[in-house]
């Protein structure tokens, strides 16, 4: 009798391990964010909501307190050191200083996914040395940056002088609204763009720097703000200069304050990533990646779209979802 269950407890086994998925170990992927900012919290909500669900192990690197490789890099190789990932969703906060970090770790087995930003030019299916990525899944900043520019043209009647306060110039985002903001201007003769200035990811230095720009231009009718801390410091400069709703303000990512200052007249639009589902299309991409990797095909670019807040639209129902919160 005791010889028999010990069988059938011995085919119950083989028969078990044998089924597929189950003698799989979890996966483990790792999210490295940019910063310490509510757009990167927001994208790691995304990445936690689809890890659960997929069943994979998921670990969040020590967010950076500021923006910068020299920042993001130690945190990345300490992280990486103490344990072997399958997959790292990061936003590289430089598109060349990343290359050789994200090298060496895809060299020892690491598949990567960039989310928010790229390596290079952002083109992974070309030879290059920073084709290794899987895919790059965030916005078309340049895109974006010109319909923002379109939108402040729209808002100061087509003419007039206007200045963008931006961050970090070796960030791939960064560039792209730039490049983007400064087509966008250059479509409308009437309109000079008078400066642009890098607050390094600093919301107080954007303060300084957008009172002196407009100290410095009596005349600027209008700005953008290109990101989180950026759009948040020159938005607080033209309060602060007594200048709400004389200079019309274009202001990227959808933060509490942000739209706080749009519904208080303090500026015009807001545009709206989506961190969120960036995340959490980086995990399933990834994670059916690494399942099935001779025949899943992950595209080199994912592009999720953007929302624009008006005042009109700011307390809709419809449009709650996409406030980085
Ligand atoms: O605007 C986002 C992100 O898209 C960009 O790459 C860096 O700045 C933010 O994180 C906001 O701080």
């Amino acid at each position: 009798m005791k010889k028999s269950i010990i069988a059938v407890l011995a085919i119950l086994m083989i028969v078990l391990v044998a089924m597929p998925g189950f003698s799989q170990a979890k996966l483990k992927v790792l999210f490295m964010p940019g910063v310490a900012d509510p757009f990167y919290f927001t994208m790691e909500k995304g990445i936690k909501a689809a890890a659960d669900k997929a069943g994979v192990d998921l670990t969040v690197a020590e967010y950076p307190k500021a923006w910068g490789p020299e920042n993001q890099i130690p945190i990345l190789q300490a992280t990486i050191a103490r344990g072997k990932f399958d997959l790292l969703l990061i936003a590289p906060t430089s598109n060349e200083a990343l290359k050789a970090p994200l090298k060496a770790i895809y060299d020892k087995g690491t598949e990567i996914i960039t989310v928010d930003t790229f390596l290079g030019d952002g083109d992974y299916s070309k030879k290059s040395d920073y084709n290794f990525p899987l895919s790059y899944i965030g916005s078309d900043n340049e895109l974006g940056g010109k319909q923002m520019a379109e939108q402040l043209a729209k808002l100061v009647g087509e003419k007039g002088k206007v200045f963008v306060e931006a961050t970090n110039p070796d960030a791939s985002s960064v560039q792209g609204r730039v490049k983007g903001f400064k087509a966008g201007v250059a479509e409308f003769p009437k309109m000079q763009l008078v400066g642009v200035e890098w607050c390094q990811d600093i919301q107080q230095k954007a303060q300084e720097q957008t009172l002196a720009a407009l100290q410095k231009d009596k005349d600027i009718v209008g700005i953008f703000g290109l990101n989180v801390f950026s759009a948040q410091g020159a938005t607080q400069a033209v309060i602060n200069a007594g200048l709400s709703g004389a200079v019309k303000m274009c202001l990227w990512d959808a933060t509490l304050d942000n739209i706080a200052n749009l519904k208080k007249g303090n500026a015009d639009l807001v545009l709206a990533q989506k961190p969120g589902e960036m995340g959490a299309l980086g995990i399933e991409w990834g994670v059916k990646y690494l399942k099935d990797k001779k025949n899943v095909k992950v595209p080199k670019k994912v592009i999720p779209g953007f929302e624009f807040f008006t005042r009109e639209n700011a307390s809709s129902p419809a449009m709650q979802p996409f406030i980085y919160q």
